[in-house]
This record gives structure tokens, C-alpha cells and sequence, in this order.
């Protein structure tokens, strides 16, 4: 097996202190930390989108696969800068005021980091206007909202409509998730998509941004 083959393989297996090992491994043969990113590290993180998406697998196999993911990217990020790796686009995210579940949302934000997207994780219970100033600073590509209320849900309508009195509405493109949400919510509230689940987010984003 080759190392990207048994990088991609520690990713999805979950196993941290080997993606480590193999990524140093991968450099000290000469390897760009692209490529280790994106033929291992990505690579692995696509299998395990696919398979969550399936219901192959479940929440403590994303999370396992997601560190493990992390700990390589972290021994790489640092060579990145200055480097022709651009990501995919730049992603602001977190759940709406008033709401704080995070489990969901970081899922999510895991799998579009891993599908090579720039995060800008705002947490949970997020202020509208925090919102709004960071698709401004950060000129986001896509704002994508989490919300597990009811309750909550009414927030990423009022998100929405601040992005269109701040003039940010056509500028950046909103994805919106959770439990309770739909897409005829999306419909309704005038986001540009819904996806149920974390491996449709990382389809979606890529639909987005295409
Ligand atoms: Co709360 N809670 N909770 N809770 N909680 C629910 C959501 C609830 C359904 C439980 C129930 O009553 N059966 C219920 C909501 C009812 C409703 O509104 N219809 C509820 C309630 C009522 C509450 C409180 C009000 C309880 C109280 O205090 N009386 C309170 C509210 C606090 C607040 O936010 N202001 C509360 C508190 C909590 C805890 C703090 C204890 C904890 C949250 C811990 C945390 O997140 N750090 C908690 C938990 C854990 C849950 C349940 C049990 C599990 C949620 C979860 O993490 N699921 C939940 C019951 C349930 O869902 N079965 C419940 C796992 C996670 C991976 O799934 O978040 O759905 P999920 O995310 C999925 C998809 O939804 C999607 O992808 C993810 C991965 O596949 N997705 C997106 C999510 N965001 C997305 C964004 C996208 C795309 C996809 O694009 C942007």
C-alpha cells in the first residue's frame, strides 16, 4: 500500500498517532503538503462523507475520522503559508442566537474543513450581527446556519433578512441545517439550500460555490 492509501486508511479508521507518523513519514520522503492533504487527508475524509451520508457509519466515526484528520493538518497548516493551496472557499458558520447545540454544527464544520474548505466557526449561540460582520470581514463565499429549536429556527429568516439590509445577500450564500429545519423552511426563509445531514452539507457547499 502506498502512503496516501495508508494515510486515507488511518484517517478513516480514526487512528490519530498514525496519520501523525505517515504524514512526517510522507515529508521526510519529499511529499507537498497539498498533496498529503489532499490525496490522504481529504481523501479519507471523502470515504468517510460518503459512508456517513449511507448511514454506514455514525457520529463516533466521523468524530474519530475528523481528529484524526486534525492531527495531521496540524503538522501541515504551518507549511501551507505562502503556498499555492487555496481552499475551496471560505465558510462563516455556527447555530443561531439563543440555541446551543454545537454537536451537530461542528460535525458539519469538520466535514467541509476535511472536503478542503477555509472554516470561520463563530460557535453557537451566535448574535445576528456577529454574523453579518464576519461574512463582511471575512468576505465569505457561504454562511451556513445550524438550529436544533423550533424555537431558534426563526432566527436564520431574521439572518437572512439582515444580510439583505447590510446589501451581503447576493454576495454570499446561505446554507441552513439541524433537526428541525427543512427544505421548504430553506424555501420559505429564502436561504440557498438545506441539507440534513453533514456529508449533504459538504455536497451542498460544493453545489454552492460551482
Ligand atoms: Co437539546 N433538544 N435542548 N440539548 N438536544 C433537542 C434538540 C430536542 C429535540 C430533545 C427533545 O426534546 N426530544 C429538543 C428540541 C425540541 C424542539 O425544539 N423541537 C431539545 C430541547 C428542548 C433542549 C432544551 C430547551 C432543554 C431544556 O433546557 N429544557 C435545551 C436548550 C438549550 C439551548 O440551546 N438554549 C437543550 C439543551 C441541550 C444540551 C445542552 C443538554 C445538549 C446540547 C449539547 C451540545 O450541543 N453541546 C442537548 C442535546 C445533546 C440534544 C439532543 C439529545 C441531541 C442533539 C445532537 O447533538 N444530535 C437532541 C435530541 C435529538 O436530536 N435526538 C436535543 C447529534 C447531532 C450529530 O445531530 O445536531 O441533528 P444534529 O446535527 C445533524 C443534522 O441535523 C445536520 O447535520 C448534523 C450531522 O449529521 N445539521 C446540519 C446540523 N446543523 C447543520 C447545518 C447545516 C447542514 C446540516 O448547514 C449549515
Amino acid at each position: 500500500m502506498d502512503l496516501y492509501s495508508q494515510l486515507m486508511t488511518a484517517v478513516t479508521t480514526g487512528r490519530g498517532g498514525e496519520v501523525k507518523k505517515l504524514v512526517e513519514q510522507g515529508l521526510n520522503d519529499g511529499l507537498a503538503a497539498t498533496e498529503i492533504i489532499n490525496q490522504g487527508l481529504v481523501a479519507g475524509m471523502s470515504i468517510i462523507a460518503e459512508k456517513f451520508k449511507n448511514n454506514e457509519i455514525f457520529v463516533p466515526e466521523v468524530m474519530l475520522a475528523a481528529r484524526a484528520m486534525h492531527a495531521g493538518l496540524a503538522i501541515l497548516k504551518p507549511l501551507l503559508v505562502g503556498t499555492e493551496h487555496e481552499p475551496l472557499g471560505k465558510v462563516v458558520i455556527g447555530t443561531v442566537k439563543g440555541d446551543q447545540h454545537d454537536i451537530g454544527k461542528n460535525l458539519v464544520a469538520m466535514m467541509l474543513e476535511g472536503a478542503g474548505f477555509e472554516i470561520i466557526d463563530l460557535g453557537s449561540n451566535v448574535a445576528t450581527e456577529k454574523f453579518i460582520a464576519a461574512v463582511k470581514e471575512k468576505q465569505a463565499h457561504i454562511l451556513a446556519l445550524s438550529a436544533l429549536l423550533t424555537t431558534t429556527m426563526p432566527e436564520m429568516a431574521v439572518v437572512v433578512q439582515e444580510l439583505e439590509k447590510n446589501g451581503l445577500r447576493t454576495a454570499v450564500k446561505v446554507m441552513i441545517g439541524g433537526a428541525p429545519v427543512s427544505q421548504s423552511y430553506a424555501d420559505k426563509i429564502g436561504a440557498d439550500g438545506y441539507a440534513p445531514d453533514a456529508g449533504m452539507a459538504v455536497e451542498l457547499a460544493k453545489s454552492l460555490i460551482s
